[in-house]
């Protein structure tokens, strides 16, 4: 095995090298090689100066976060170890390629001097962690490149190029050529012109301009990016004092509020997110080196919202799509929405004329399926029908070469009956984009019973080309997000007929931290699709007062947003409560005899949230997900699920099963078993005390 650090000499610099694949995270083990490579660094009389490099593809990408769950951590602990680089008895220079996240900059921040490669990233994304740079980073980094700019950078997590980095004073040189060599050149320089050691820790912060608005400023802006989130205030008080309180204090401060952070359910939860969202592409029976398909053109059938959304997403990877259409019309309105969409872009300055015009390039339209004939890969997006969805395979498996993928983005239909409307339906998967398709990320990559694992493996490459976060599903009714979410929306149907309004079921929802009420939501989409969805699915409950309030106001032409009344009623997009919804659930309520009752908030969030997580309990033995985690992924990434919740499935392993167990119980004595059988599994494990994430681990 390799040394995780090497310690060799060049003429008078010392070469530091970190070898910990894949990112050279700090683990308890490369802690300890780096803290012995100082002291052999410091009582090394012919060194004269080191640089501190990594191998592999990038530099320290940070503390090594799956540690995190298993304190107290083991010494040296990450802030000890910078501050030993620091106070070296003579100049060590970061020398960053690849990414300087976390405590990987922190690290860089205790050398004297940095320097990178113009490709490199640095920043401080613990934020993303529910986490704050706590290897010194929050005292560090003000010091470095001024108060307003390192809240800027610690609150947003964004990490920031070499060439922001050397104007913003991160760093002190760039690199064109080859890393090593311009480093120990630098190393030299610094040497040869005496340039003196800076130590971060000992030096002043620049309080010019610092004011308490500064701070309000950030707070403000958390209010509205970050609202709930725990770790964003934290980080602006261990700025706040940085700025007030002498170094040995305001470390405390920051140490302080690292471990609160650290042992936050906030936390918690963005960490299993972060290792949910890498584990998601590995699917147990397609191995990782599964031949994959070349998608060098897509055509996507049907151009109205949802198509128009999905080809953007392909013309933004600089992949050529073809946009077909039954009548030119259509076609033409689709393409002229495109256009329209970047052009607004270009205007708000969020793109260049030039990536708004070469997109355009790639940008096709036909109205005949000849025409598509050459294409790797066909996305159907029509209307969400079996018998158009039929006509459409019939049509693609006649005109479509051999080898090309056949998928639909159906959301509820079943895909096992589509693929068999061709003779391959080994090349049928479903690709299920959330609207609006440009700009959500989440990508459902529904597995046919018969679709082939190089198809699966292409579709995963796919999402990441096209930015998306792929999840695999099996083929169910609703796959994985929409099945769950629809004994959700059940839930907050059935109450409204029990006299809660629907403002204050969405008030609930929001301050657990659902980024839209339920009932808001299906005013987004439409009352008229969700009655559609519901009263077209085969197996629907057979119970009246299902979905009925949706039901009386879709007979009303009440919509939602589109129709400026719903649940609520629509001043632009501005939702203002309407008493009539109330009185219409009511006269429903009274019509099917349900008894209108005093509900508590508590109950509220717990039939929502029962609801779905039952569900999910079904949807995990049956084998429709792989994983609890990739469930979480799901409504982290397409259902408004805030980040620190983690995951429905992952805040059900939070609170405890034996607890969802017994309130589904509790339901059920008091509702009936028609929705309130709690899922074997969920019985199965609450009874064992264990979690979905470790059922998932160790099926
Ligand atoms: C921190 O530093 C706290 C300090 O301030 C204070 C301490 C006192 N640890 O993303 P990839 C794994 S908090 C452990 O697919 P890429 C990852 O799980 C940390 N593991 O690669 C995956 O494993 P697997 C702040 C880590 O090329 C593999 O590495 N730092 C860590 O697409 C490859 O990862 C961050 O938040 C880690 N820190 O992207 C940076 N990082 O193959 C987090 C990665 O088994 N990391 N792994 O699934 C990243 O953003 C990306 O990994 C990076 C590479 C951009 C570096």
């Amino acid at each position: 095995m390799q040394n995780i650090i090497t310690y060799k000499k060049i003429g008078h610099i010392a070469l530091v090298t970190i070898n910990n694949p894949p990112v050279n995270a700090m683990d308890f083990k490369t802690r300890l090689a780096l803290s012995d490579a100082i002291d052999q660094l410091n009582s090394d009389n012919k060194i004269k100066a080191a640089v501190l490099i990594c191998e592999g593809r990038t530099f320290i990408a940070g503390a090594d976060i799956s540690e995190f769950d298993n304190l107290p951590f083991k010494d040296p602990w990450l802030p000890d170890v910078v501050q030993k680089i620091e106070d070296a008895n003579k100049p060590v220079i970061a020398a960053i390629h690849g990414s300087a996240l976390g405590g990987g900059l922190e690290i860089a921040m205790g050398c004297h001097f940095r320097c990178a490669v113009p490709s490199a990233k640095l920043g401080l994304p613990e934020v993303t962690l529910g986490l704050l740079p706590g290897a010194t980073g929050t005292q560090r980094l003000p010091r470095l490149i001024g108060v307003d700019k390192a809240l800027d950078m610690m609150l947003t997590g964004k990490p920031i190029n070499a060439k922001q980095a050397i104007e913003e004073g991160l760093i002190d040189k760039i690199i064109e050529d080859e890393l090593q060599e311009g480093a120990i050149a630098f190393a030299k320089e610094i040497l040869e012109k005496q340039i003196p050691i800076r130590r971060l820790s000992k030096t002043k912060i620049d309080k010019t301009n610092v004011t308490t608005e500064l701070f309000e400023k950030y707070r403000q802006r958390n209010n509205k990016t970050a609202c709930g989130f725990f770790a964003p205030e934290k980080i602006i008080q261990c700025v706040e004092a940085a700025v007030d309180l002498p170094y040995p204090e305001s470390l405390q401060v920051e140490d302080n509020l690292f471990m609160e952070c650290l042992n936050s359910d906030h936390s918690r939860g963005q960490r299993h997110l972060f290792f949910a969202e890498r584990e998601i592409a590995r699917i147990p029976d397609v191995p990782k080196d599964t031949a994959i398909r070349n998608i060098n053109r897509v055509a996507i059938i049907g151009a109205g919202t949802m198509g128009g959304g999905i080809a953007m997403n392909f013309l933004q990877a600089n992949i050529p799509v073809t946009l077909l259409e039954i009548d030119q019309e259509g076609l033409q309105r689709g393409i002229d929405i495109i256009r329209s969409n970047y052009a607004g872009q270009v205007k708000k300055g969020r793109m260049e004329q030039t990536h708004m015009d070469q997109y355009m390039e790639l940008l096709s339209g036909s109205t005949a399926f000849d025409n598509i004939s050459d294409v790797d890969l066909v996305i159907e997006a029509v209307f969400e029908n079996m018998e158009i969805k039929k006509e459409v395979f019939k049509k693609l498996d006649q005109v479509c070469k051999p080898g090309a993928i056949l998928a639909s983005n159906t959301s509820t239909l079943d895909l096992d009956v589509i693929a068999n409307y061709t003779k391959r339906p080994e090349d049928v998967i479903g690709l299920h984009f959330f609207a609006p398709a440009n700009i959500m990320p989440l990508l459902e990559i529904v597995r046919g019973k018969k679709t082939t694992k190089d198809v699966i493996a292409t579709a995963f490459k796919l999402s990441r080309s096209i930015r998306k976060v792929g999840v695999l599903a099996g083929v169910c009714f609703g796959f994985i997000g929409n099945r769950m979410f629809l004994p959700y929306v059940r839930e907050a149907e059935l109450m409204m007929l029990e006299g809660v309004s629907a403002e204050r079921i969405d008030r609930v929802a929001c301050n657990w931290g659902m980024a839209m009420g339920p009932h808001a939501v299906t005013d987004l989409s439409g009352q008229d699709v969700f009655f559609k969805i519901v009263d077209g699915w085969k197996d629907h409950p057979d119970d009246p007062a299902f979905f009925r309030v949706c039901k009386a106001l879709f007979e009303l032409e009440r919509y939602g947003q589109k129709t400026s009344k719903g649940k609520y009623i629509y001043e632009g997009r501005k939702a203002i409560s309407d008493p009539k919804v109330a009185n219409i659930a009511q006269q429903e309520a009274e019509k099917l005899g349900i008894e209108q009752r005093e509900i508590s908030d508590d109950e509220i969030i717990k039939r929502l949230l029962c609801a779905m997580i039952n569900e999910g309990a079904l949807i995990l033995e049956e084998g429709i997900a792989i994983r609890s985690g990739d469930i979480d992924v799901i409504y982290a990434n397409g259902y408004g699920l805030p980040r620190y919740r983690g995951g429905p499935m992952f805040y059900a392993d939070l609170i405890g099963l034996k607890q969802v167990y017994d309130d589904i119980n509790e339901f059920r004595d008091r509702y009936g078993n028609r929705y309130w059988t709690p899922a074997p599994l969920l019985e199965q494990l609450a009874k064992q005390g264990k979690t979905f994430s470790e059922w998932s681990q160790h099926k």
